[in-house]
């Protein structure tokens, strides 16, 4: 690496440049053809740059640990599922984006939103993921959805109205993220959804601003696999008869024994409910 050349991360794509934050600020780039060439750099990627002539020119992007599409974003690590009293809650939607998320590497995090109406029973979720109940409205909860935020590139699902939107604001405004130099980064109005954006609040923080990935809600696993995606079953899952037990039809199935007990009722039956979707959308593709 010499003087020249610096590395960042693409914040932001319009056309043929790409904001790249770096060490010495958001610098916007150019790419060189054979990048173009390989495929679209994404927003989230990690790149390395380097001064040529007047211009900044990217010149590699450094291997991806994810990448999800419409838009494309790269680099996820947490995925903050937002549920709420109102619109009652699609929890089948929440544990297929549950089992996306386990796919890419992304660590999912349900925030329990708009809490001053009323509060949901999440306890299904226990032993699934962290689940952090919040109001966008009264700012309660938005510390410890911020903690689950530190240090990671988080991006944001769940069904419309919600409060996705809202909580990003609310994390935003929040002070814990707007320490010393930070803080006049952060001063740009309150947060609307327009062009794909990773907003960079520092220490390594960054929150994907466009909300819901229409890839989230579509589960394509191999059915049999599905239950590798269920850390609650995964206790018990030893116990079954047969080791390949999808936890479905198989006799002395110790997951569904455990159904009502450790294991939620409506999460085992949505369970069964993807997984005969695969089973079914695979039996359509080899007729
Ligand atoms: N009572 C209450 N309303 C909220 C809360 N968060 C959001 N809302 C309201 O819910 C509606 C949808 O919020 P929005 O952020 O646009 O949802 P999005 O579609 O998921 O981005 C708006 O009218 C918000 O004011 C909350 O914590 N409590
Ligand atoms: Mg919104
Ligand atoms: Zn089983």
């Amino acid at each position: 690496m010499n003087s020249r050349t610096f590395d960042g991360r693409v914040v932001k794509a319009v056309a043929s440049k790409f904001f790249v934050d770096t060490a010495d600020g958001v610098k916007v780039c150019f790419a060189r053809k054979k990048l173009k060439a390989d495929g679209i750099i994404f927003v989230g990627d990690y790149v390395c740059a380097e001064k040529d002539r007047d211009a900044y020119v990217i010149d590699k992007v450094y291997p991806r640990k994810n990448a999800l599409v419409r838009p494309y974003v790269s680099n996820v690590d947490v995925c903050v599922i937002v549920v709420a009293p109102e619109p009652e809650p699609d929890f089948l939607l929440v544990d297929k984006i549950i089992v996306n998320c386990l796919e890419q590497g992304i660590k999912p995090v349900i925030a329990a939103n708009k809490s001053d109406i009323a509060t949901l029973s999440l306890s299904e979720y226990n032993n699934v993921c962290k689940v952090v109940s919040c109001s966008a409205e009264t700012g309660a909860g938005i510390d410890s959805l911020v903690s689950e935020l530190k240090g990671n590139t988080a991006c944001f699902s769940g069904q419309s109205a919600v409060g996705k939107s809202s909580i990003i604001n609310a994390v935003l405004e929040n002070p814990v993220l707007q320490v010393g130099a930070l803080a006049g980064k952060i001063k740009r109005g309150r947060h609307t959804t327009r062009k794909t954006e990773i907003i960079s609040l520092g220490e390594d923080t960054y929150l994907v601003d466009t909300c819901g990935f229409s890839m989230l809600d579509t589960v394509d696993v191999p059915p049999e696999e599905l239950r590798l995606y269920y850390d609650d079953f995964e206790a018990f899952r030893r116990q079954c008869r047969f080791n390949t037990c999808t936890h479905t039809d198989e006799p002395d199935c110790a997951v569904k024994s455990r159904v009502g007990k450790e294991i939620g009722e409506g999460r085992y039956n949505r369970y069964k409910l993807i997984y005969m979707e695969l089973d079914e959308r695979r039996k359509n593709k080899y007729d």
